[in-house]
């Protein structure tokens, strides 16, 4: 049964990825017409499953298994976004193996206590927009509203995109949901890293999803003749900005709980003989904790700053984005180490360096993970891939809890 299901899972991952702008990986941005054909695929599978369909104002696509009022329903689900020329299975995975473990137990006539939902956040990796968890965010009552007007890099709103994909934003804040309604939520995701592969494991239980931090930092100098100004006349801001991530990268080897990564960086003129003028560029944080996270944060701004004054350069650096750590339930990791253990496979509990939609929403009902093994933990990569067998164990264990899950 096993091989089967992950046959299927890696025939609609495969589907789902040709629903990309690019060639090479899956690049896949919400409210596009990529996304709209992912949600045509998802739907049909989500009906043939037996789950009634629709879209919240949001652009979550919303699969409902109900099993009668007054039951309670447990969540599922993840984001059906990608980054840029990305892997075929960040968070789409954690929709289509949830899916096909509902029609599994649709098929062999299994009524559950509770109902189901599964659900496809449209933008978690907050490529397109400067913002991210949308969707998670609305039904926990979180969400800034005004993030609705920011732009993305053709100058288009969150709001017109909404608008453009037939949603109505104004409608947003009455998509909070009550905690008291649900059970929990439980999201299935490739790990991203080499834990699992490396302990030869192909399932774990995550303890806790690291927290994130973003400042975006701009030097501004003076561009000039690389070839007529000595060097200790220039105001070379590429330089400053070697000298930050290399400090970044310092602090992050000295403390194991943090890791710190300069992942974006833009150069002006970005020419070869000039000297750069202008860089800007984006310092990202994680750690499980919190504090550790934040008084980093705080150490590089001052640096920063001490940098850009000895070497006679402008300095604006401001923390654009922030989200605390988030620690799974006991209860729903329990019930997930027994599905895992129910199909023979050793449990294993290892925290999250990636953040997932289950990080917001942590703030509407308790959360848990279910890892699935990353070949040679590449993700965010068109390379990235988990295996038949591994999808189908997981699938597997999905079954198993929503038959063991008390309501
Ligand atoms: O950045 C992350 O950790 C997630 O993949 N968006
Ligand atoms: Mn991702
Ligand atoms: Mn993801």
């Amino acid at each position: 049964m096993t091989h089967h299901l992950g046959q299927r899972a890696q025939e609609y991952l495969k589907q789902l990825a040709e629903c990309s702008i690019s060639e090479t990986g899956v690049t896949r941005f919400p409210f596009t017409l990529e996304h709209k054909r992912a949600n045509a695929l998802l739907t049909t599978w989500m009906e043939e499953a037996g789950l009634s369909v629709r879209i919240d104002d949001a652009g979550t696509l919303i699969g409902r298994y109900d099993a009668g009022n007054n039951t309670k329903t447990l969540l599922m689900g993840s984001h059906q976004d990608s980054v840029k020329q990305g892997g075929a299975y960040d968070g789409i995975m954690g929709i289509v193996l949830p899916v096909i473990a509902l029609d599994y137990l649709n098929r062999q006539g299994v009524k559950l206590p509770f109902s189901v939902e599964v659900l496809a956040f449209a933008d978690e990796e907050g490529v397109r927009f400067p913002t991210a968890l949308v969707g998670p965010r609305a039904l926990a009552g979180t969400l800034d509203e005004s993030v609705i007007d920011r732009k993305d890099k053709d100058g288009i709103t969150l709001r017109s995109a909404l608008l453009n994909f037939g949603l109505q934003p104004e409608k947003i804040s009455q998509l909070k949901r009550n905690p008291g309604d649900i059970l929990g939520f439980i999201e299935t995701h490739i790990e991203q890293g080499p834990v699992l592969e490396h302990e030869g494991l192909p399932l774990g239980v995550v303890s806790a999803i690291s927290g994130i931090e973003r400042h975006q930092l701009t030097f501004t100098g003076q561009a000039a003749h690389a070839g007529t100004v000595p060097m200790h006349l220039r105001k070379d801001a590429l330089a400053a900005a070697a000298i930050i991530t290399i400090e970044a990268e310092k602090l992050a080897i000295k403390l194991p709980d943090l890791l710190a990564t300069v992942g974006q960086l833009d150069v002006t003129p970005n020419v070869p003989n000039a000297v750069p003028g202008r860089v800007s560029m984006m310092i990202e944080l994680r750690s499980p904790n919190d504090e550790v996270r934040e008084k980093a944060g705080d150490k590089l701004q001052t640096f920063a700053k001490e940098t850009a004054q000895l070497r006679g350069l402008g300095c604006e650096i401001s923390k654009t984005y922030s989200q605390t750590a988030t620690h799974c339930d006991h209860s729903l990791q329990l019930a997930i180490a027994r599905a895992i253990a129910a199909s023979n496979n050793p449990v294993y509990q290892l925290p999250s360096g990636a953040t997932h939609d289950a990080s917001a929403m942590a703030d509407l009902t308790r959360v848990a993970m279910l890892f699935v093994r990353c070949k040679k933990g590449i993700s965010h990569n068109p390379a990235e891939y988990a295996s038949d067998e591994d999808m189908g164990l997981a699938i597997e264990a999905l079954i198993e809890l929503l038959g063991d899950l008390q309501c």
